[in-house]
């Protein structure tokens, strides 16, 4: 695993730092204003007085923290492939370019000693899976991987419900920011409720500290943060895009890695990008509520 010096340094000197995923770059946003976004996202863990650590494979290495040509391969070059936990040694050994999902970002992140990872949505329960047995392997790993997930919540896509009972059995524990309702990625409020609620980082920052102390720091935790008001989809809208997305979804056959992306894009390419501006906003607030978390676990 290659660290970037940047990032090596922050973690020896015990300064804050904020692991971000690469999946979301090469397969959640188009290119080429992901190239552009993903820098952004870098940005906003900086000006919350982070360094951010951006995940991804590079010719089959493993990096926490690309520089500036990484990244923008990452962005750009055709043949990465979104890979999870149990795609990394398969890229590793074929020295190939791996986007990192939430799993494989956080099950590295946490190599790397890094407490706190943001995103925009975590991946979950899918709608069909009483049939389909469809759940993300984002799951399973938090129920063994030491990482904070910073995320919007999980998008509408997804059964928000069984999503929520899976977090639970898996010994997740999931913390509203500011709410005691559970986001739904576009929208504030997916309509499921949640138990705890942080009302603020420092607050994040002792449940970390908790968690060591209690030896459950095994487990990974959620903090969901909601998308900001002013970027908010409207409901009515974002349900029929929903809708026809899942149908479209249904009718091309898509199955496996791929459902997640196809409906990222189908909800980009509907909206005419109404949905790619809530997406870069949200996941540019969670950035920045990570590096307030980390600096206050790091303080
Ligand atoms: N949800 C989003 N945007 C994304 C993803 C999920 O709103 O880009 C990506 C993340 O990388 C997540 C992955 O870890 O999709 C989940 O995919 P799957 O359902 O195939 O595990
Ligand atoms: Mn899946």
């Amino acid at each position: 695993m290659v660290i970037h010096p940047e990032v090596a340094d922050a973690l020896a000197e015990h300064r804050p730092v904020v692991a971000l995923e690469s999946t979301i770059i090469s397969h959640g946003l188009p290119r080429p204003e992901n190239l552009r976004i993903s820098r952004e996202i870098e940005a906003a863990v900086r000006a919350g007085g982070a360094v951010p650590a951006t995940v991804a494979v590079v010719d089959g290495e493993p990096h926490v923290g690309l520089g500036d040509e990484a990244l923008e391969r990452i962005a750009l070059d055709g043949s990465v492939v979104k890979a999870s936990v149990r795609d990394l040694a398969i890229v590793a050994a074929s020295g190939g370019l791996g986007a990192t999902t939430v799993a494989s970002t956080a099950h590295l992140a946490a190599q790397a000693g890094i407490r706190v990872f943001a995103t925009g949505g975590l991946g979950g329960v899918h709608r069909a899976a009483r049939d389909t047995w469809d759940e993300s392997a984002d799951l399973t790993t938090l129920s063994r991987t030491p990482v904070l997930v910073v995320c919007a919540g999980v998008k509408s896509i997804l059964d928000v419900g069984a999503t929520l009972e899976r977090l639970e059995t898996l010994n997740v524990g999931v913390l509203g920011y500011r709410t005691d309702r559970f986001p739904g990625f576009y929208l504030r409020d997916s309509g499921h409720a949640l138990y705890w609620t942080a009302p603020d980082p420092d607050y994040v920052a002792r449940v970390l500290h908790a968690q060591d102390a209690l030896a459950t720091a095994g487990y990974g935790l959620v903090l969901a943060n909601p998308i900001p008001p002013a970027d908010e989809l409207n409901r009515a809208r974002h349900d029929d895009v929903l809708a026809a997305g899942l149908a479209a979804a249904d009718r091309a056959g898509v199955r496996g890695k791929d459902v997640t992306p196809f409906l990222l894009d189908f909800f980009h390419r509907e909206t005419h990008g109404e949905s790619l501006r809530a997406n870069v906003a949200l996941v540019r607030a969670n950035a920045r509520l990570a590096a307030d978390v980390a600096s206050a676990y790091a303080a």
